[in-house]
């Protein structure tokens, strides 16, 4: 019958859009792990050594050999928590300055402005020092000083768990997400308060995924990718879902949505699929 026929065409998109959302979550979850490692590997070698075992030279080198165990991720940084009061000696060793995020006021976000002229300098900064190769030109930037960025760092740092941001525009002009662990100075206990744990801060690890070519790529590995559309949406705000990859989600007709789950509980995400023909 005819219902029969749309039943079974209901049943075969579905099947396809949740093996798609669960492929691109497997990858999600494997990549999210590594990034963990990294952050312990981070911890170990240079904040529990002195002098620091790891330069720019050998985290780039590194981050570069493993980059196949972090398959969403197009690069890795590691950012540093300077006090104000730290800011010179650090400078100083370093070689260059601490440089704010976004020189002009109007990307932070109307109102900013007059915020920062009052505000003076910051208590506390997050430098970039470490960074894979397609990421070196984020080094000496103070992830604190972006609105996107800053809010993962202190959710991560608070939380001890890996958290995410919405998609917004890089540094470098595309659309990334960016997935950020903190690093302690010794681990705090599973049941530490949030103010433990932001005292025992001292960097962020952060994964900078391309969504937009990442998603592509992986789509790309699958069989019958011409018969079905796939978009990714970040819907945490639910009247207003962020696209995160995919173009024209319009028309009628029959679509499938399945969830991803980021393991971040404060974002939402789905996938909507469609068939690309009528039948
Ligand atoms: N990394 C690369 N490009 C960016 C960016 C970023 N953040 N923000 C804007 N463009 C070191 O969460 C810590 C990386 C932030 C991590």
């Amino acid at each position: 019958s005819n219902s029969g026929a749309v039943e079974k065409r209901r049943d075969s998109l579905a099947s396809m859009c949740d093996e798609r959302a669960r492929m691109l979550q497997d990858q999600f979850n494997v990549s999210m792990n590594h990034l963990q490692a990294l952050a312990i590997l981070v911890n170990t070698f240079h904040h529990s050594q002195t002098p620091s075992a790891i330069t720019q030279a050998t985290f780039a080198r590194y981050a570069e050999r493993t980059a196949f165990e972090r398959p969403l991720t197009s690069g890795v940084a590691y950012a540093v928590r300077v006090t104000h009061a730290e800011r010179d000696q650090f400078e100083r060793q370093q070689g260059w300055s601490i440089k704010k995020m976004y020189s002009s006021p109007s990307s932070q976000g109307p109102g900013d402005a007059a915020v920062a002229e009052i505000r003076g300098p910051a208590d506390e900064y997050a430098p970039v020092i470490f960074a894979q190769d397609a990421y070196k030109n984020v080094i000496s930037f103070d992830m604190l000083s972006g609105a996107d960025d800053r809010e993962n760092i202190i959710r991560a740092r608070e939380s001890g768990k890996g958290v995410l941001t919405a998609p917004f525009q890089l540094l470098n002009g595309r659309l990334g997400v960016i997935l950020t662990y903190s690093v302690y100075k010794s681990e705090p206990p599973a049941n530490a308060r949030p103010q433990e744990r932001i005292q025992a801060a001292v960097g962020y690890l952060g994964g900078i995924f391309d969504i937009e070519a990442l998603v592509d790529k992986l789509l790309h590995q699958l069989a019958g990718k011409q018969s079905i559309m796939v978009n990714v949406y970040d819907t945490t705000t639910k009247e207003k879902p962020i696209s995160m990859y995919g173009s024209n989600d319009t028309g009628g007709g029959m679509y499938h949505n399945s969830t991803l789950n980021s393991g971040d509980p404060s974002r939402r995400h789905e996938m909507h699929c469609r068939f690309m023909q009528k039948p």
